[in-house]
Formats: structure tokens, C-alpha cells, sequence
């Protein structure tokens, strides 16, 4: 008999972690099969990434009119994105409306962190868990809590000392921050450092920029939304929704390169990368040539062409070369894209410090100090030192399986998936965009809908088959993660020290995350393994005890 100190848990078909664009996507088309979902979120909004990372300048680096939902026609032909870009106000803005315009609302609990899921083999359930210490039962889960979630802050010691105030880009304060007439420290020069040093530099009264690894950038180019480009891209967008599909980064738009660089001379070479980076955007720039992500000479020449940009726009020689990335080729890290990055390193106020020669040695009370001594004043210093990307999430919940076995344990090594969508002993939980899945290598809203609506399929399969279950084999699982490993050691992405690797969190596996074999084989390779009745994965009914 329940009482009030023990409640009845919550009974789902489909429990969701996280309330962001996967999340919410997951709710619409799971509902759409009937099913009772609900979606818990950390936030209190909808949003994920765009509700946390509200520092200066954030912007997506996707065209607005390509990194939007597909799913519906009539939205996508009434949004009106005002800028090529959008910034991180204009697409939280869009989710609330997608929010409200499908009534998702109703199925999400806000402020709501999930703790635990376990999974009870004989009911043939999840149980799982929340940090207000609810426990909801349901039959699937789907785990779309993001891949840049997990904020991480270095273990700096003496930062509880600091005296001033300090921020990570993705926990940014709802309320802004004015830094004029502060000294600012900002460390991180990846996409989020890359986008908010020229703006906070207009604020400052001195900006210190504490690099440890130059990052290639290129300029965005952003422009309020022409007219005439939206008029013609929305009358479009079917043929183009089409056409993202058939590409490795699911973006339509880019002719597909048909040469090497190396099958053409320096002029004509130089001339094409001169083309992309006037026209901006980093997709463009990696298209140029087939075999920039695969032939460390081909990528040399690219390399070199932002190289020499660089020179040309930093006046001060030795800041320049600092800024001139060396240690990896072009696009094996997330390739930045800026408004005047490295034109900032010009202003006066401004200065670059490098921290992998002199690395940071402590935070201090009134600012910062470098292993060699050298120490530095600062009112507010702002971490721009990224997430601990792909597995953060995940691992930060106690995620077991019948036996007992912990995600984390299963994962120690480094992410085993099947197709980045299940895990092997986990059965009924599947991962929206996980590692194994080439999501973070693609526009990330079409990666989102492709697994949602795989997912959904496969539970709608089950369900026509009068089945309850279904987990990827062992086999399955460790020969995929074999193929994305092989897959990765055939480009050059493994030659640098990326959060792809898991290379910025210490102790973390180096192990190569993303499927890097591009979003087009793919989903044609999902599509194939779904048509054959689900290859690799065991389909089961179980009959449930009543409890
Ligand atoms: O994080 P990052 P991010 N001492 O991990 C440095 C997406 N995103 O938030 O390279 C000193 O890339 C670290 O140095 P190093 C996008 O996918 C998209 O910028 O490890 N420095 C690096 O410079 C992106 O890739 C958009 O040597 C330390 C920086 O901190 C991903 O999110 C915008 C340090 C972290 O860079 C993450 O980007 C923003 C230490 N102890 C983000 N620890 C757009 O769509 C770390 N660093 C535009």
C-alpha cells in the first residue's frame, strides 16, 4: 500500500534525460507512436547547450537556415533566422518557440537531475533515479543529455581562494556579465574563447588571453539574413534537407571536391583557399579538396594558407606565431570560426600569454601565476577550458546494468557503443548522437534526428513484433568500435590532442571518439542494419513480473 514517504514511482514507456534540441525532438516523434514519455532536465529551461552557454559572442557555427529541425515544413518555412549565423539568444529563442508550437512543454520536469538508472532484468525496466530523490519506472530509455555538457574547470589550486570573480563559458550567468574597466584573464582558446576574446576585449580595460594551444580559425563572415538567400533556400529546403543526407557533415550546399590538393599547383590552390575564406565558414574550407583530412602533405598546404593569414593580420611578430597553430593539422581540432580573433590580438589592451612553455601554476588571491613565477593581476578570470566531452555526461550518472555492472566500468577504457546508439548489456537504453556516431562531426540537428527517428523506429519495430527488448550483441559492439577506430586511424584526426580523443581531461582514455567515416555511410549503414532486421542486435520478449 503506497503512502506518502513512499510514493508510487512514476510508470513511463520512455524516460529522457535532458530537455535540449534531442530531448525535445525525442519527445514529439516518441509521442507520435503513443507512447507516455517525459523528459527530465538539469536546466530551468529548455535548451541544453544554448540555455547554458550564454557567454559573449556565442554563436553557432552552422548557418542558421541548415542547423534548424527538419521535421517540420511549415516550421521551418515560418522561422526567420535574421542572421547567417545565430546567435546563442536567436536559437534558444527558436527552441522555446519549437517547445511551445508541439506542446512539449507538458512533458518536461524542469530542474531536475537524473542520478541513477538501473536496469531490473526481470521487470524488464529501468529504474531510475533524480537528485529531488524521485524514482520513475520505464520500460526504454533515451539518454540525450549532449556531448559538451559537463563543464570542466582545471584542477587549478587556489581558486577558492580567488578574490575576484570567475565564470565557465557553459555556466554562464542568465543575468550577463559587464566586465568594463576590469582586467580580464580568459583561458581557452577553443570555439568558445575563439568567439568571446574580441568581445570582451572591447570591455575590458586590459585582456589577458592565457593560451596553452594555438587554434585554427577562420572568419565566419556573419551578415544580417539576405533577403533573397532566404527567399530561395526556403523554396528549397525539401531538395536540401535531401541533399545534407548525402554528405559527410550533413550540410547541403558545398560542391563535393573532386581533387586532391596535391593534383593542382600553389596558385590555383592558394587562389581556392582564398575564395572559401572570403566566403566564410569552415565546412567550405575543408571541402576544398578531397584528402585535407587524410594526407598530412594535402592538409600542409591548407594548414600553411591560414598560417600565413594569421602572419599577415597580428602585428607584433612574436604574438602572431604564437597564434599560428603548428602542432596539429587544419580541422583535426574543431575548426574555430571568428569575428576579428586574431585582429583583437592588435588593440592595446590586449595581450597573449603563452601557458605551454610556462604553465599555470595556481590561481591566486588577487590573480594568476605561471610555473616560472610570473604573476598576473585579475579582477575576473574566465574559463574557456572546454567539457568533458562525448562521456561526461553519461559517467556523471550511475548508470548500471541487471547484473550490476556500472556504465563507467563498462566504459573504463574508453565509450564501447554499437552504431554510437546502444551499448552492449544495457538493454533499452539508447544514446542520442553518442560516441561511435559521427554527431559532433556534423550539423548537429540532422545527426539529432536521424537517431531519434532510428530510435523510435526500432522501439515501433518491437512493438509490431510484440516484443520488449533489444541490446547490441557483444560482437556487434566491439567489432564497430573497431571499425570507428580504423575508420579514425585512416585520417589525421588521431595526430592531434583533441577533446575527440579525450585528450583535455587528464586521466581520461585516449581513445578516438566520433565515427569519422561522414554522416552519409553512416546513415545509409544504420538504415542497412535496420532493414535486416535489426543485424547485431538481440530482439527479445520478456515477460514481466508483476510486482
Ligand atoms: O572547449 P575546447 P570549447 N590550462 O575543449 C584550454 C563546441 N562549441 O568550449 O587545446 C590551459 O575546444 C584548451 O587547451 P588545449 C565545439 O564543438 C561550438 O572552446 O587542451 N588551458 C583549449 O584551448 C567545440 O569544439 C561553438 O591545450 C587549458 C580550451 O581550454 C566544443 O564546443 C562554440 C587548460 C578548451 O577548448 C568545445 O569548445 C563553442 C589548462 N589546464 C563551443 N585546460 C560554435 O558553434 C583546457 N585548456 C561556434
Amino acid at each position: 500500500m503506497p503512502d506518502a514517504s513512499h510514493p508510487v514511482p512514476r510508470q513511463l514507456d520512455v524516460l529522457i534525460v535532458g530537455g535540449g534540441l534531442a530531448g525535445l525532438y525525442a519527445i514529439h516523434r516518441l509521442r507520435k507512436l503513443g507512447l507516455k514519455v517525459r523528459a527530465y532536465e538539469a536546466g530551468s529551461g529548455v535548451g541544453g547547450t544554448w540555455f547554458w552557454n550564454r557567454y559573449p559572442g556565442a554563436r553557432c557555427d552552422v548557418e542558421s537556415l541548415e542547423y534548424s529541425y527538419s521535421f517540420d515544413a511549415e516550421l521551418q518555412q515560418d522561422w526567420k533566422w535574421p542572421e547567417r549565423y545565430g546567435t546563442q539568444p536567436e536559437i534558444l529563442k527558436y527552441i522555446n518557440h519549437v517547445a511551445d508550437r508541439f506542446d512539449l512543454r507538458r512533458d518536461v520536469q524542469l530542474d531536475t537531475r537524473i542520478t541513477s538508472a538501473a536496469f531490473d532484468g526481470k521487470a524488464n525496466e529501468w529504474t531510475v533515479t533524480t537528485d529531488g530523490g524521485e524514482e520513475i519506472r520505464a520500460r526504454y530509455c533515451v539518454m540525450a543529455a549532449g556531448n559538451l555538457s559537463t563543464p570542466r574547470v582545471p584542477d587549478f589550486k587556489g581558486l577558492k581562494d580567488f578574490k575576484g570573480k570567475w565564470y565557465h563559458s557553459g555556466l554562464w550567468p542568465h543575468e550577463g556579465v559587464d566586465f568594463s574597466g576590469l582586467k580580464v584573464g580568459v583561458i581557452g582558446t577553443g570555439s568558445s574563447g575563439v568567439q568571446m576574446i574580441p568581445i570582451i576585449a572591447q570591455q575590458a580595460r586590459h585582456l589577458t588571453v592565457f593560451q596553452r594551444t594555438a587554434n585554427f580559425s577562420l572568419p565566419a563572415r556573419n551578415t544580417p539574413m539576405p533577403e533573397e538567400k532566404e527567399r530561395k533556400h526556403k523554396a528549397e529546403y525539401p531538395q536540401r534537407r535531401a541533399a545534407a543526407m548525402e554528405t559527410p557533415f550533413a550540410i547541403a550546399g558545398h560542391d563535393k571536391p573532386t581533387r586532391s590538393a596535391l593534383d593542382v599547383d600553389k596558385a590555383e590552390r592558394d587562389a581556392s583557399y582564398e575564395a572559401k575564406w572570403q566566403e566564410g565558414g569552415s565546412i567550405s574550407y575543408l571541402y576544398a579538396y578531397t584528402d585535407l583530412l587524410v594526407n598530412k602533405a594535402s592538409n600542409d598546404t591548407a594548414s600553411e594558407f591560414v598560417r600565413n593569414k594569421i602572419r599577415a593580420t597580428v602585428k607584433d611578430r612574436k604574438t602572431a606565431e604564437l597564434l599560428a597553430p603548428k602542432d596539429h593539422p587544419i580541422g583535426t581540432k574543431r575548426l574555430c570560426l571568428d569575428t576579428d580573433y586574431y585582429e583583437t590580438y592588435n588593440r592595446p589592451n590586449v595581450s597573449l600569454v603563452d601557458v605551454r612553455s610556462d604553465a599555470i601554476e595556481s590561481i591566486t588571491e588577487t590573480g594568476l601565476k605561471l610555473g616560472s613565477g610570473a604573476a598576473f593581476d585579475l579582477d575576473a578570470i574566465v574559463f574557456a577550458t572546454g567539457f568533458d566531452a562525448m562521456t561526461g555526461a553519461l559517467n556523471e550518472i550511475d548508470i548500471r546494468t541487471t547484473d550490476g555492472e556500472a556504465l563507467r566500468q563498462h566504459w573504463e577504457g574508453g565509450p564501447l557503443t554499437y552504431l554510437g546508439v546502444m551499448i552492449a548489456g544495457f538493454p533499452n537504453m539508447f544514446v542520442v548522437t553518442g560516441p561511435g556516431s559521427p554527431g559532433v562531426k556534423t550539423q548537429m540537428i540532422a545527426s539529432i534526428e536521424q537517431h531519434v527517428d532510428w530510435i523510435a523506429d526500432a522501439i515501433d519495430h518491437l512493438h509490431r513484433h510484440q516484443l520488449d527488448r533489444i541490446e547490441p550483441t557483444a560482437k556487434a559492439e566491439s567489432e564497430w568500435v573497431e571499425h570507428v577506430n580504423r575508420v579514425a586511424d585512416s585520417t589525421l584526426y588521431p595526430l592531434a590532442n583533441s577533446w575527440y580523443m579525450g585528450a583535455n581531461i587528464p586521466g581520461k582514455p585516449r581513445v578516438f571518439m566520433p565515427y569519422v567515416g561522414g554522416f552519409d555511410r553512416y546513415k545509409k549503414h544504420c538504415d542497412a542494419v535496420a532493414a535486416k532486421g535489426y543485424e547485431g542486435f538481440t530482439l527479445s520478449r520478456h515477460e514481466t513480473v508483476a510486482i
